[in-house]
Order: C-alpha cells, then sequence, then structure tokens
C-alpha cells in the first residue's frame, strides 16, 4: 500500500509538533553540551564488544609454536535472515592438539537480536561442520535469495547453504569444494559473468601436520631478532591456489589451472579481494602473498587470466622488495573513477597503496601517501577503504598484531598485542593518522587479524568487527556526530548474481563522483557488509546513481534523497525504502554531559513523518518502510526518477 506522506498528522505526532520538541531538545542540549574543537572531524568509536555479548573466544595457544597457530582468521558483518540487522560470524581457530582430535568447529554465528545485542546461534543455525577455521567469504552461490557462508580451513573448507532464518545445510562436499591443504582467503566474483558467482581460494604454506618443523630449530627460518620463534613461512614450500567455477546447479569446478590462476610457483597466499581495475566490466583479482610478489590477475573475458602484477607495478614495494602481505582492499579514494589497492605487511614494512594511474599502471604511495610510517613497526592484517566521517573521502583502517608471542620478551620494539590504526583522508592523496585521536589507542590492546566493515546499527556510520587471536572479537561503534548525510545501498541481482557480488554503485552528489563495489570476500579474510554505503557530506541528495550489475546492464536513478538505505532490484528499481536517523551533527549532537546524555531516552527529533524511537542503546528505531519508488525524506522530490528497462519474464527473480 502506498502512504500518503504528504498526511501531516501522519503517525502519532504531528510535525509541527516534533518540529517543536526538536527546537526544546537541542535548545537543552545546547545549553549543557561542553564544545571540543575537533568534534565532528574525527571519527569516534565505541567498544561494545562485551554488552554485545560478544563473548566466545577465538581458538588459539598462548605460545603458538607453529606457524599455522598464527594465521586464523577473518570475521563477517552478513544479514543471516535478511531482518535488517547485520550478524557476526567468526572464525574459531584451533591447536595443533584438538585438531588431531578432529579440530573445532570452524565459526561461531552471532545473531543480532536486537539493537546490538547479539546471542550465540553456532548450533541450531547448523554451522557443525570441525576443522581448523582460517577465513570467511558470503554470497549467494545459487540465486536463491538466502546468503551461503563459505569458510576456509586447514584441511578442508565449508559451504554453508543458506536455508533462511539463519539457518544452514553444509552442502561443502556435494558441491565440491572442501579443497586441501592451508586454505587462507576466499573472494566471490562472477567472473565470467554468467549469473553464477564463482569462487577463488589462496592457499598459503605446506604443512604436515605429523611433522611439524618444531619451534626454534632452524637458526636461518625459526628466528626473529635472536629469539627462538615458530618456523616459516621462510623456508617453507608453498602451495597452488584455487578457482571453483560454478556449474549452476550446485556444484562446482576446480578451474585454476585452466584459468591461469593456480600459481605455479606457490607463493605464499594470504588476502584476496575481486575488483574491477580497469573498469571493463569484468571483475579482476588481487591476491596478497606473504614474503613474495603479489598477484594481479586480468580478466581476459574468456574465463582465462593474465598475471600483471610486475608489469602493472602492484607485486612488490615501490623500491622492489617483495613484502609480506596479508589483507588487501580496493577503493578510489582520491575520486579518479579508478581503484586502487591498499595492502597491509609484515613488521618493519610500510603497507602499500598502489595508486591506480588508468593506462599508465600503479604507482606505490605507501611512504609518499604518509600511511608507511606510522605502520610500519607492526605486523598488519584486517584493512579497508572505509568512509568513517561520512564526508565522501575513504580512509584506511588497519588491524595489528604480531605472529610471536615471544616478541613480548625483547626489550625494545613493538609487542605481540597491538594498537588499531586509522588513516584519514587529507583528499591530496596523504593520509593523516587519527588512531589516537578516534579513540582507537584507547581500546585494550589483542593480537588482531580479520576486520569487517558495515553498518552494524543501521545509523548510518560505518562500524567495524575484528578478529582477535585467542581471544573474543571486538566490535567498535562509530559514534561520530558530524551532521554529514550518508546512504547505503542493498543490491539484489535478478540476471546477474543474487547477492550482486560485483556490482558497481556510481554516485553523483554536489557534483562529486564516487563508487565503490560489492565484495564478497576481502580485507584479511573477512566479509564486509554487502550493502554499499556512502557518504555525502552535506549533499541532502544524489543527482544520479549508477549500477552497474554484473551482467552488465547499467541502470541510473536520478535525485535520490541522501539518508536511507535503498533496496534496488535489478531491471526493477528501488524495491524498498528504509529512513536513516536524521545525521547526528550540530548543537543537539555534540558529545553529551552526563545529564543530557539521560535525556536520550526521548523520542528522536526529526521532522519526518517516520517518527523515530530511542531505544536505550541511544539510537533511533524506525520502523516504517516506504513502498516501492517513493522518496525517503519529504523535502525530496516525490518519486525518483528511474531509467532502465523493465525486467523480462524470463529474467530470475
Ligand atoms: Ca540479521
Ligand atoms: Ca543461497
Ligand atoms: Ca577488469
Ligand atoms: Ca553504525
Amino acid at each position: 500500500m502506498r502512504t500518503d506522506k504528504s498526511d501531516p498528522h501522519y503517525g502519532s505526532m504531528s510535525i509541527a509538533g516534533v518540529l517543536a520538541l526538536c527546537v526544546l531538545f537541542s535548545l537543552a542540549f545546547a545549553m549543557a553540551q561542553t564544545k571540543t574543537p575537533s568534534a565532528g572531524a574525527v571519527p569516534q568509536f565505541e567498544d561494545v564488544s562485551k554488552q554485545a555479548g560478544l563473548t566466545t573466544s577465538h581458538i588459539s595457544t598462548a605460545e603458538q609454536h607453529y606457524i599455522i597457530e598464527s594465521m586464523s582468521g577473518g570475521i563477517a558483518l552478513f544479514d543471516c535472515d535478511d531482518d535488517g540487522r547485520l550478524d557476526i560470524a567468526m572464525v574459531n581457530g584451533s591447536t595443533v592438539e584438538h585438531y588431531r582430535d578432529g579440530g573445532d568447529p570452524l565459526i561461531t554465528l552471532y545473531h543480532q537480536d536486537e539493537d546490538l545485542k547479539f546471542s550465540n546461534i553456532t548450533q541450531s543455525a547448523g554451522l557443525k561442520r570441525k576443522g581448523w577455521g582460517m577465513g570467511i567469504a558470503v554470497a549467494d552461490f545459487d540465486n536463491d535469495g538466502k546468503l551461503d557462508i563459505f569458510v576456509t580451513g586447514f584441511g578442508g573448507n565449508a559451504l554453508y547453504r543458506g536455508l533462511g532464518n539463519c539457518k544452514f545445510e553444509d552442502v561443502t562436499d556435494k558441491a565440491g569444494v572442501r579443497g586441501s591443504g592451508f586454505m587462507t582467503g576466499a573472494a566471490w566474483a562472477d567472473y565470467d559473468r554468467d549469473g553464477y558467482v564463482d569462487l577463488f581460494v589462496a592457499r598459503y604454506v605446506h604443512l604436515d601436520m605429523n611433522k611439524l618443523p618444531e619451534f626454534g630449530s632452524n637458526e636461518e627460518f625459526c628466528r626473529y631478532k635472536g629469539i627462538l620463534v615458530q618456523c616459516g613461512p621462510w623456508g617453507m614450500e608453498g602451495e597452488s591456489d584455487l578457482l571453483y567455477h560454478n556449474r549452476g546447479d550446485g556444484t562446482f569446478e576446480e578451474v585454476s589451472k585452466k584459468a591461469g590462476v593456480d600459481d605455479p610457483r606457490h607463493r605464499y597466499g594470504l588476502g584476496a579481494v575481486w575488483g574491477d581495475y580497469d573498469n571493463d566490466g569484468w571483475p579482476d583479482l588481487y591476491v596478497a602473498n606473504d614474503a613474495g610478489p603479489n598477484f594481479l590477475y586480468h580478466n581476459k573475458h574468456d574465463g582465462t587470466f593474465e598475471e600483471v602484477g610486475l608489469l602493472t607495478g602492484t607485486a612488490l614495494s615501490a623500491d622492489g622488495q617483495e613484502l609480506g602481505s596479508m589483507g588487501v582492499d580496493f577503493g578510489d579514494y582520491k575520486h579518479e573513477g579508478r581503484l586502487s589497492v591498499f595492502v597491509t605487511n609484515f613488521t618493519d614494512q610500510p603497507n602499500n597503496l598502489y595508486h591506480n594511474l588508468g593506462s599508465q599502471g600503479f604507482i606505490d604511495e605507501g611512504w609518499a601517501s604518509k600511511t608507511g610510517q606510522p605502520s610500519f613497526p607492526y605486523v598488519k592484517w584486517g584493512t579497508g577503504f572505509v568512509d568513517f566521517s561520512n564526508n565522501g573521502w575513504l580512509d584506511i583502517f588497519v588491524a595489528n598484531g604480531h605472529v610471536y608471542p615471544q616478541v613480548d620478551a625483547i626489550p625494545s620494539g613493538v609487542k605481540y598485542r597491538q594498537p588499531m590504526q586509522l588513516f584519514r583522508n587529507l583528499r591530496d592523496g596523504t593520509f593523516e593518522d587519527i588512531s589516537a585521536a578516534s579513540g582507537l589507542t584507547q581500546i585494550p590492546l589483542a593480537c588482531r587479524r580479520g576486520a569487517a566493515f558495515g553498518d552494524v546499527n543501521n545509523d548510518g556510520n560505518l562500524d567495524t568487527a575484528i578478529l582477535n587471536v585467542g581471544e573474543p572479537p571486538t566490535l567498535l561503534i562509530n559514534r561520530s556526530k558530524n551532521g554529514n548525510h550518508r546512504v547505503l545501498f542493498k543490491l539484489i541481482g535478478t540476471k546477474s548474481n543474487r547477492a550482486a557480488i560485483g556490482a558497481r554503485v556510481t554516485i553523483r552528489a554536489a557534483g562529486v563522483k564516487q563508487f565503490n563495489e560489492v565484495h564478497g570476500g576481502g580485507s584479511y579474510l573477512s566479509q564486509n557488509d554487502l550493502r554499499l554505503h556512502f557518504g555525502l557530506g552535506t549533499a541532502k541528495k544524489m543527482e544520479s546513481v549508477e549500477i552497474r550489475w554484473p551482467s552488465g546492464k547499467v541502470e541510473t536513478l536520478e535525485n535520490l534523497a541522501a539518508d536511507a538505505i535503498y533496496t534496488i532490484v535489478e531491471g526493477s528499481g528501488i524495491r524498498s525504502t528504509t529512513p536513516l536517523p536524521p545525521p547526528a551533527g550540530g548543537a543537539m549532537n555534540g558529545a553529551l554531559p552526563p545529564a543530557a546524555a539521560a535525556k536520550r531516552q526521548q523520542p528522536c527529533c526529526s521532522p519526518s513523518p517516520w517518527a523515530g524511537v530511542r531505544t536505550t542503546g541511544g539510537f533511533c528505531r524506525w520502523s516504517r518502510r516506504v513502498e516501492v519508488g517513493a522518496t525517503a525524506r519529504p523535502a525530496a522530490p516525490r518519486s525518483a526518477l528511474f531509467h532502465g528497462p523493465h525486467p523480462s519474464s524470463s529474467e530470475r527473480f
């Protein structure tokens, strides 16, 4: 049913009433507030892990005598029951003793029951396969509208087919994706554009669990700054990589060799992410290799790839060094219309920022961008280009943690548990380290691995979940209050794969063009929110929103209002619009002293007819969804123009 949004008496309170309340509250808050000069400029994070109920520990030994104990694992933000709230899947890890005994359940699944309250539903979800979990990536491989989970592991992966309502069926063996060896990064993309997502799986080193290299046994490969440590990866044999082509019938065929992504030289593969770096409409693949050159595979449109890492300048550091690479993300951090690459690396190395120059390849601006110096001492893993401040510019987040617990015995230098880092985009190709100003350095240190990004509490600010080795995960809620507008897009493919992995959204707002692509796996062995998020700064609307679906179909929406979550279906436009709370900012949204904070238990201030209610978490809950074609805010045009062909009856949906 279409609702009449022009009715001023819609809802329980009139617009005039809400406005009057808003003025009152604004005055009250303004009077009570202490102004801080930088408020709004730097994102602020709150660690809610404990009160959110994220209490299950990742599994690891304290000593980590073997390299296999250091590499797990990833974390995923995705909505397993399609209720609009992100749930969290954490890879569990294991120990050599446990593994020899059958291993540990590969992942823990937390359902978000209400705002930022999670419960562990792993057992009832049917996620029972045991082993040694490493990475995670989410997609809808069978296009049935239910998200599926792929977990990499040492000695065997798991593919959990979604049945709806956060229940899963283990189809690993039926699908033929169990694999073997030391599997790490996984990433989904429909590389041959047949409407079904395919799956790349990186593999690390060759390891025989019955003949593990003894701790400290080799003077060359099992030493670090003079102390005894686990052996490897140096001196170890590597493993090839895998590519599973989706046959569309629930099974996969391993085609890495045929496709040219098998890594015949057996580099130590870790993080992997797909992205169309050359804008030809076909997904390309970046693979971060530890202690060796990285791979950039260009998609040749015929089911095969050409490895162009060295040719494009994305394999080594600026000074020609092979670095120990872990995590990776693609992002257009300078609004140039091209995806650049950020890669996290081992200690005493900078991170790489491979700036995409188009036809001239890439140039590593790790040092020049000023992300190199502050990251140099740490061992760096989970990462993402993320606009935490909603100003339309991508910042860079990095999760750190050493591989050797023994480094704590070395008097100087970095320790095993390390701080997280955030680099603010200064819009000139350089970044500023705002780890301290954003509150990240006040969060207890941990040895971190995967990091995933998404809007966990649906307030329009991107949040992050981080895996901590041997400890429960960290959930950081972004409490920024800068008044900036923003938007999220949930895409549903019809001709394209249903989760729209690989879809590209390009928006134009206040004359600025931004784009991003939907990723099935990335960062370090992790999965971000499948919804694409854009910060819009002061822009209250987008002049245009162009969606390039993986099928190749391009559709454009015009004059779309900001501050909403849009669900868009390939071929039929906006299916639903969920308003976001009004951007927090200005007088009523600065840092609140305790007395004023108590007033948060009030109706949300907004002239919107969709008056929200503040929950105990301090943010708004908005219940009403707007029908197809309607706009989110009363001030916006009454309906967004939709240009694009209508779906034909033959399209799957
Ligand atoms: Ca959910
Ligand atoms: Ca599915
Ligand atoms: Ca391409
Ligand atoms: Ca949020």
